[in-house]
This record gives C-alpha cells, sequence and structure tokens, in this order.
C-alpha cells in the first residue's frame, strides 16, 4: 500500500561509522554487517485507534537506524506492515458500528500524517495484510508442508514442539511463556491443542468474519505468520534488523523467528531490536488500557512536530519512561536555544558536533549523548561566540539529517 512522503534528506560532509545497536537475542550490543543494501522490518501499527507516542517513539527509533546507516553509506530497504485485519479491529469495527476497512484506511490515513509530519523516513514497502493474504497463506503453507503444524477444526497450529530453538529470543522460561502467550494474543486455554503454546497460523472463516480462499480453505491469517511471511516475502531471509516495541518480544517476534526458521532453515533476522515502552500514569501506554496521548492530537493542537521529536530524542530507546507534562516545555525550551545559536553568524567549530552526534547514534542510538552535544555547542556559541561562520549551517544539517530535527 502507499507509504507517506520523505522528508528532505541533506547531504552530510564525509560518513558515519558502522551502525551498532543492542539485539535482544544475545544482550549484546553488535555492530551490524549490511551490504550495500541494508533490510530493516518493523512491525507496524494496528490501525484501530491514532498513533500514539508509544508508536511514535517506536517508529523513531528504527528512522534512527535509518538514518546512521544511510549516513554510513548503506541504502536502506526498509518494510513495515500493517495489521489490518485482526481480532481488535474487528471488535473496535463492530462496536462502533464502521466497516473494519473503514476503520483501517482511516487510521492508516492519520498515521501516515503523523510519520510524515515527524518526518520519520518512509518503509520502502509499507504492507498491509489484506494485500498480502496470498503471500502470507503460501507460508503457513510450506510450514505445513513440513510437519510442524497441524489442525483443530480446520484452524492450523504451529507445533510449539517442533520450534526448537522457542525462547532463543526472549529467554523466557516456560511459565513465562504461558502466561504472556495467554495476555499477548495467545490461546493456550483452547482445548485440544497438542501444547498449549502451539499457536495459530491460520484461522477458518467463521460466520460473520471476513476470509480469503487460501491452499488451507477459506480464512485469515493467525497474527505472528503476517510478519514473517511480509519479512520474507520482501526482503528473504536472514536480513539485518527485526523489532518493534518490547512488548513484541515474546510471543510475536519468538514465534516469528520460529516459523522462518522452520520454513527456511535459518534465520529471519542477525539483530533483534526492541523499543522500551512509553507509558502514561504509570501504565504501559496502549490502546486497550485507553491511557494515550496521541501524535494527531497534539499536532492539532499546534505542537511542533520537531518539538514533539525533540522530547522523543531526549530518551534512549532501550529505557521505558513515562510522557509527562513537562517534556513538550523542556523541548520547546531545547529547540528555542538551538535556534537561537542557530541564527548566529559565526559559532565555534562544528566539526566536532557532528563526529559526537554521528559517535552518539552509531553507539546503540544514543539519542540523548546526541542531543547533548549539540547542546554544549549551542550554550558555547550563545555565552562565548565563535568564528566559525560556517558552524550554524553543519550544525543544522547535522541535526536535520542525522536527527530529523528541521529547525
Ligand atoms: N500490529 C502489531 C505488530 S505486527 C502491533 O503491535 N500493533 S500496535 O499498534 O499495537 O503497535 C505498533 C508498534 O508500536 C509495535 O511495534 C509495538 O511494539 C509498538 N508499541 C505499542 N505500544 C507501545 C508503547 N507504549 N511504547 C513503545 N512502543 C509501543
Ligand atoms: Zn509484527
Amino acid at each position: 500500500m502507499r507509504s507517506w512522503s520523505a522528508p528532505d534528506i541533506v547531504p552530510l560532509p564525509g560518513t558515519g561509522g558502522p551502525l551498532r545497536v543492542h539485539d535482544t537475542a544475545t544482550g549484546r550490543i553488535r555492530t551490524t554487517t549490511p551490504g550495500p543494501t541494508a533490510g530493516m522490518y518493523a512491525c507496524g501499527i494496528t490501525p484501530y485507534d491514532a498513533a500514539h507516542l508509544g508508536h511514535a517513539f517506536t517508529y523513531l527509533t528504527f528512522d534512527l537506524a535509518n538514518r546512521v546507516w544511510r549516513d554510513a553509506g548503506h541504502d536502506v530497504d526498509y518494510v513495515q506492515n500493517t495489521t489490518d485485519i485482526d481480532d481488535p479491529l474487528l471488535e473496535r469495527a463492530e462496536a462502533t458500528g464502521v466497516d473494519w476497512r473503514d476503520l483501517a484506511h482511516r487510521e492508516i490515513d492519520v498515521f501516515r500524517e503523523d510519520m510524515a509530519a515527524l518526518r520519520i523516513i518512509p518503509p520502502t514497502s509499507y504492507v498491509g495484510v489484506v494485500e498480502s493474504v496470498d503471500l502470507i497463506s503460501d507460508l503457513a503453507a510450506r510450514i505445513r508442508d513440513t510437519g510442524a503444524a497441524y489442525e483443530i477444526d480446520g484452524d492450523l497450529y504451529f507445533s510449539a514442539a517442533e520450534a526448537a530453538d522457542l525462547g532463543s529470543i526472549s529467554h523466557l522460561d516456560r511459565d513465562q511463556m504461558l502466561e504472556l502467550f495467554g495476555e499477548r494474543g495467545g490461546d493456550p486455554g483452547r482445548a485440544d491443542k497438542k501444547d498449549p503454546l502451539d499457536w495459530l497460523l491460520w484461522r477458518a472463516e467463521r460466520p460473520g468474519e471476513p476470509a480469503w480462499d487460501s491452499p488451507l480453505g477459506r480464512g485469515r491469517p493467525g497474527w505472528h505468520i503476517e510478519c514473517s511471511a511480509i519479512a520474507l516475502d520482501r526482503l528473504g531471509p536472514a536480513f539485518d534488523l527485526n523489532g518493534g516495541g518490547s512488548d513484541l518480544i515474546f510471543p510475536h517476534h519468538e514465534m516469528g523467528a520460529a516459523e522462518t526458521r522452520c520454513a527456511t532453515g535459518g534465520p529471519n533476522a542477525h539483530n533483534h531490536l526492541h523499543v522500551g515502552m512509553v507509558g502514561l500514569n504509570g501504565e504501559k501506554m496502549s490502546k486497550s488500557l485507553g491511557n494515550l496521548v496521541f501524535v494527531s492530537k497534539l499536532r492539532e493542537q499546534g505542537v511542533d512536530p520537531a518539538v514533539i521529536r525533540l522530547a522523543m530524542l531526549d530518551h534512549h530507546y532501550r529505557a521505558p519512561w513515562e510522557w509527562t507534562d513537562a517534556e513538550l516545555p523542556g523541548a520547546n525550551a531545547r529547540a528555542d536555544r538551538w535556534r537561537a545559536a542557530l541564527a548566529l553568524g559565526a559559532a565555534p567549530d562544528a566539526a566536532p558536533v557532528l563526529a559526537a552526534v554521528r559517535a552518539a547514534l552509531a553507539e546503540d542510538l544514543d539519542s540523548p549523548a546526541a542531543l547533548a552535544a549539540v547542546d554544549a555547542w549551542a550554550d558555547t556559541a550563545l555565552t562565548e561566540g565563535g568564528v566559525d561562520t560556517g558552524a550554524p549551517a553543519l550544525v543544522r544539517a547535522t541535526v536535520d539529517t542525522l536527527l530529523g530535527v528541521a529547525l
């Protein structure tokens, strides 16, 4: 489906270093080793509501990875899905008397506008599940043909016993897996399953639910396989970076990786990146809890998207954090200080700022350290001045290209 409009990227002198990121599976910060084109997949929204700051923080993180890779001279093949058919979407459509397709289209449109306003580089492929039913059911059929899946009343289940390295990403024990599986869309209590952890690959048609023809009969895809299939189709196996919010480590990414391993014999991705949860009032910001700050609402209230972006950049992507009323004033003050320094005719040398921002982002996307480097330059420029007349333009380009903040 249509992606969104791309921000201008201003070229910077020289090139940045390789991207290093924390990999959930190994628990280590590792150097990514893409070829000329880096492959990246991020789990997209389920479009039954507008995007909140938690979603935005996750896509900002992948955007930083995208920018660091580009700065290091790579092209980036970035794939993101949107879960435009799933239980929560159908439930919300039913509850509000809207056609599920209209609901999805409406919320995806708002999401696109939010992402463009936040200057998130768009995916090269933005892919819906509805348009991908054939390739998803093909992968499910491939898995079935290996003998790793079985049917209950037309529903196809992946047999957890066939997933030898289930746990290799999340490192959870079985009790923890069972608990999270139940909380996050799984059905551990379903009768007739061989193992409560077995997960749905294909759901046979139910009366009143949308369904598509497939080699598995009429029905619709399970959740995890949508991402494994779309990623495998667009990026091939063993791409560079897969991820989303930390709420997806288990079961979504664990089970998705097991599907790809079953079908291809290898890993889906070399690195697994997970973003800390953004909370509000002591809870994870989530659609089901309803404690949300919407990007679109902030924009409607006239908040500058660059300021929203700066507020998020002040948090390291791996640390969970809470949105509070102090975020926007703090980010506004920073933007004002930077603008004032950028408006100077001359300032201190900017080359060290570019080097520091590059180094901070390349080392596990340390955006707070990158902001601190620009802060230090701006403070010196405003208090002591400087003699480099090209410095403000170079800092402006650095902030724009690497941090995505246009001032
Ligand atoms: N459609 C599925 C992924 S295939 C899904 O999780 N959709 S979502 O709308 O619930 O979330 C979209 C993305 O935002 C996911 O990567 C999710 O991990 C991330 N996310 C959700 N809530 C938060 C939060 N509070 N903080 C940070 N990231 C979040
Ligand atoms: Zn996903």
